[in-house]
């Protein structure tokens, strides 16, 4: 008896576990796609996802571009109600208006990350989107105290079920880039059943422990 609730109590949290373990979903195209040139309109990339996962837990995107000119790119990635700014004319401020002239960027950004990947040519990684909510086409001036407030971490704890969108541009005439790749991943922590599953596993552990106990020797009692 005692071991049978043990090994249910093991079977619960490690079916728990594997299942909390296992809601993570990555999309990822890859090819060579021209990013327009000076262009508001930009491209966009759209995927629906289906998890049982209920709240997301973190979200990253690997992007690869080649060629043009850094300081020009503007990204981001919206679901529901969130959006992220994943790239905002890196290395550009009031001091700097071209922004970063390196070329091509192959890079994760990443939800709980500290480095800005705006500074990405004086910092060093892991690396959390810009965030910078502000117009890409505003004044270099204005990137200077723009808040960080769209980074991947919109996304937490909302749903990840439905449609994702990634969108690119060029926001600068002159170093024209070629995306060759990204990926989404999104991990979402587990449907209210599987954490009642780990909570039940738990009980059940204790339980079984506490009849393993030994009997307390005859004749014996408790102190008062
Ligand atoms: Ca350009």
């Amino acid at each position: 008896m005692r071991s049978g609730m043990l090994r249910a109590g093991w079977i619960l949290l490690i079916l728990a576990e594997l299942t909390v373990q296992g809601h993570a979903a990555s999309y990822s195209w890859s090819g060579a796609q021209v990013i327009p040139d000076n262009s508001a309109v930009g491209i966009a990339y759209s995927f629906t996802l289906s998890d049982p996962g209920v709240s997301i837990s973190s979200v990253s995107v690997a992007l690869t571009l080649d060629g043009g000119w850094s300081g020009d790119w503007y990204a981001y990635l919206s679901h529901g109600a969130g959006t992220a700014v994943l790239l905002n004319r890196p290395g550009v401020q009031s001091d700097r208006p071209d922004g970063y002239g390196g070329s091509g960027l192959n890079v994760t950004l990443a939800s709980g990350a500290g480095s800005d990947i705006h500074f990405y040519q004086e910092l060093s990684g892991p690396w959390a989107a810009d965030g910078r909510s502000l117009d890409p086409f505003s004044p270099a001036g204005a990137f200077d105290a723009a808040p960080r407030d769209r980074t991947l971490d919109v996304f937490s704890g909302l749903d990840p079920n439905g449609d994702w969108t990634l969108f690119l541009t060029d926001c600068s005439g002159g170093g024209i880039a070629t995306l060759q790749g990204w990926t989404v991943t999104v991990a979402a922590v587990p449907e209210p059943g599987t954490l009642a599953l780990l909570v039940t596993g738990a009980l059940v552990l204790a339980a079984a422990r506490r009849r393993v106990r030994r009997p307390r020797p005859a004749g014996f009692t408790l102190g008062r």
